[in-house]
């Protein structure tokens, strides 16, 4: 476990790096130090080639509540805050970093996920979430827009009826109804979470990394390409890919009945 960070935990062991958001009693939601401290592990992570997957969770009852408001009371006769400048200098990075990481990103979602806090969980690759979890687009209640990407994730992930539901409603949506509606991968009982998501986690570490790599960023053009832009794409990684150790390992792997022992190159 790293030390050093306060209102972060990172621990990296056995190719799975664990960033969890700790600052409990504010249900983990984000401070300029926890932005700040949550970019310095994202690099540190980014630069270690021994981590080949990362989970995100967050610390007690909640997953994350978005950004703290105590950093956003206004008084009277104060210029108000300029919240495009928040948004460019730390939502923003914190979206296309975690978007970009070539491996895979789980979010363990074990509590709720509010604000930019459960956009943060869907900008990751895999959503698991705890049954007790929920996700709420909290925005429309502090008369502000969904941002880290909530306007461009609901309408992909759930079509614009739900995405507007929640957006305009703020409702709570449990974690049963974000996996019946495609919003999150899996919903698993609350004891579950942690240990699902571990083993998970070591599944994806002992994968080919560049492949899974390579497929997410295939899977997420794709949303802004045409089908044979998509297959062009497709092309062009595999042909990278069919030059890399792991797929010589993977189908040596096949042809002799045994397990691949991937590297991630
Ligand atoms: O500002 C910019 O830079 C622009 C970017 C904005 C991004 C955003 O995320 S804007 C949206 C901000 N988030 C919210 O509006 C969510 C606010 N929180 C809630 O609506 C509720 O707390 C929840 C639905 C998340 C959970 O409700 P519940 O009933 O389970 O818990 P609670 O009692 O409301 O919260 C527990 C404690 O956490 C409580 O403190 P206390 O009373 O025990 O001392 C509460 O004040 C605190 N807390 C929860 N969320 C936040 C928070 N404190 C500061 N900021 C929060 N976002």
């Amino acid at each position: 476990m790293s030390t050093g960070y306060e209102t972060i935990l990172l621990e990296i062991a056995d190719g799975v790096a664990t960033l969890t958001l700790n600052r409990p009693q504010r249900l983990n939601s984000f401070t300029v130090a926890m932005h700040e401290e949550v970019r310095a592990a994202l690099a540190r992570i980014s630069a270690d080639r021994s981590v080949r997957c990362l989970v995100l969770t967050g610390a007690g009852r909640g997953f994350c509540a978005g950004q703290d408001l105590s950093e956003r009371a206004v008084a009277p006769g104060q210029a108000p805050r300029d919240l495009g400048e928040s948004i460019e200098t730390y939502y923003k990075p914190l979206v296309l970093a975690l978007r970009n990481l070539p491996l895979p990103v789980i979010a363990a979602v074990n509590g709720v996920a509010a604000g930019a806090g459960a956009n943060l969980a869907l900008a990751c690759d895999l959503v698991f979430a705890a049954r007790s979890a929920s996700f709420v687009q909290a925005f429309a209640k502090i008369g502000l827009v969904p941002d880290s990407g909530g306007t461009w994730f609901l309408p992909r992930l759930v079509g614009n009826a739900r995405a507007l539901g929640m957006a305009l409603l703020a409702e709570r949506i449990s974690a049963e109804q974000a996996e019946a509606w495609g919003l999150i991968w899996k919903c698993v009982d609350d004891a579950e979470l942690m240990p699902t998501v571990r083993n998970v986690a070591a599944q994806l570490a002992a994968s080919p990394t560049r492949g899974l790599a390579r497929t997410k960023e295939a899977i997420y053009a794709a949303w802004s390409l045409t089908l044979a832009q998509s297959l062009d794409l497709e092309r062009d990684f595999q042909r990278e890919l069919g030059r890399t150790a792991d797929y010589a390992e993977g189908v040596a792997a096949f042809l002799q009945k045994r397990a691949p022992r991937f590297q991630g190159q």
